[in-house]
């Protein structure tokens, strides 16, 4: 099958993305509230940072990334390596170690450092708050992140994680939370090689505090803290270009509720095209036929690991691996709202296919009809060949349906772009570019890319 060229012509509206760059930055009512004083803040944070205080500051061309002018990263695509053979870590790790801070970074005295604790439910309301409040919406505000509580603590929470990893900021001696980042430890793939190294998601600066450096201060402690317990890699996504990312993929969306989505102006009706016509051309089926497709056990860990592993070292230059069976259970045992995961089981009982989706909640602030639209995103999969591609993820199509999703997303990494005209993914316009620190690579296409993130 083909997509028709009414679905080509089909222009989804901007959907959310982690392109925050575009979103005004307010200095609003919590700013009195939380008693900022900006301006010394910024000159404190600035300190703590040793980045001059602006009346201290030359007018300079490397003036325009202060802080990742300092940090092991590119500084411009001309300086990422041109082969794998080449790739390096850019800090030297034994000299580093002899230089790793044993204290936190200063702060500004009204804010203090600490830890969330996930398993508590105030501080987990507090997260949640701050990032449905503060984290990424698209640029017309019609659509925002809203990580279910749940949902972050699994996310935030991956095995071998350590306290020190959920790094807060709040408003001192109050519970009042102004800023966050995470780690959690993995396993990156890298040409032939493998480097142990942390995903660092989820950095959020309340908007009352943006652009006074704030993030800088979180990323270089969390970098401290990393460093500590002897990581010294980590990958992250951000919608921001900012030095310099190894790829840069785009996001797809298969529309489910096509009412819904028109509804909350996610998509528009192409040309020549009619309501009853769109929701022909993406029903769904009510089931899935593929013999032996099921939900995945905790029991298949050991054998989806293996296959998993393999397939991603094996098609993609970059790729993220399970370690432990934990890690497995972990990332994909299913849970509801959260994440699904199935496999397709041989009359033998060998797992053929494997495939799995995480699930959003993205708020429609505008909207009068519709609160929020449900996205399931596809996650990690293999498949040996007897169950096609475009069946295993249209397989995840009809199990995302069956949970409620509104529409389905991918990135166009993996093989992700294999499958996208078949099952009628139309392309968005969102761009998630990829990075690694203290790690020279080569420059990827999308489809070498085998990390698909939170
Ligand atoms: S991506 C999601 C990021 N979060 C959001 O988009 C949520 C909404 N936005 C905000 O909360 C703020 O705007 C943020 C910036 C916090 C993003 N990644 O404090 P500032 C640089 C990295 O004055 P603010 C995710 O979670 C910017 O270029 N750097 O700015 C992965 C400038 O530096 P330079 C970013 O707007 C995060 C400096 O910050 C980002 O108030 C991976 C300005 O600081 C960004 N998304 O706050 C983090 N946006 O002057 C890196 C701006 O040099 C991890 N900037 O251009 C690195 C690895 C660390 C661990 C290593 C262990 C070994």
């Amino acid at each position: 099958m083909s997509q028709t060229p009414e679905s080509k012509e089909e222009k989804p509206a901007p959907a959310p993305t982690r392109d925050l760059s575009k979103v005004p930055v307010g200095q609003e009512q919590n700013e009195a509230e939380a008693g900022i004083r900006a301006k010394a803040i910024e000159a404190q944070l600035k300190k703590a940072l040793n980045v001059p205080a602006d009346d201290e500051t030359e007018p300079s061309p490397t003036k325009t990334h202060a802080f990742w002018g300092t940090q092991p990263v590119p500084a411009k695509p001309s300086e990422q390596v041109k082969s794998f053979e080449e790739a390096h870590p850019l800090e030297d790790v034994e000299e580093k170690m002899k230089h790793i801070r044993k204290t936190p970074l200063p702060l500004p005295q009204e804010f203090e450092w600490f830890n969330l604790d996930e398993t508590n439910d105030e501080q987990l309301t507090e997260l949640y708050t701050l990032l449905r409040e503060n984290y990424v919406s698209d640029s017309d505000a019609w659509f925002r992140f809203a990580y279910s509580k749940p949902m972050l603590k699994w996310a935030i929470n991956a095995p071998g994680t350590v306290k020190e990893y959920k790094c807060g900021v709040r408003v001192a001696g109050t519970s009042t939370m102004v800023a966050f980042i995470s780690a959690v430890p993995t396993v990156v793939a890298v040409g032939g090689g493998e480097i142990k190294a942390v995903i660092i998601d989820f950095l959020c600066v309340h908007k009352s505090l943006r652009e006074k450096r704030l993030a800088p201060v979180l990323i270089k402690e969390i970098t401290r803290r990393v460093n500590l317990r002897g990581t010294f890699q980590a990958v992250y996504t951000a919608g921001t270009v900012i030095p310099t990312p190894y790829t840069a993929a785009h996001y797809y969306h298969r529309s489910i509720s096509v009412e819904k989505l028109l509804d909350v102006h996610f998509t528009g009706i192409p040309k020549m095209m009619n309501v009853p016509r769109l929701k022909k051309l993406y029903r769904v089926e009510d089931a899935v036929e593929t013999p032996g497709w099921r939900k995945f056990r905790g029991g298949d860990a050991p054998v989806v690991r293996e296959k998993l592993n393999e397939y991603l070292r094996s098609n993609f230059k970059v790729a993220q691996l399970f370690k432990t069976d934990e890690d497995v259970i972990h990332s994909f045992k299913p849970r509801p709202n959260i994440v699904y995961s199935f496999v397709a089981e041989s009359p033998t009982k060998d797992i053929d296919a494997f495939g799995s989706f995480y699930c959003v909640t993205n708020e429609c602030p505008k909207s009068d009809k519709h609160p929020s639209i449900e996205i399931g995103y596809i996650y990690y999969y293999f498949t040996n060949g007897r169950v096609p591609l475009v069946e295993l993820i249209g397989n995840l199509i009809v199990e995302a349906k069956k949970v409620g999703m509104d529409v389905v997303n991918a990135l166009d990494v993996m093989k992700n772009k294999e499958m996208f005209t078949e099952l009628k993914f139309g392309k968005g316009d969102g761009t998630l570019n990829y990075y690694l620190f203290n790690f020279n690579i080569p420059a990827l296409q999308p489809e070498e890319n085998g990390i698909v993130l939170i």
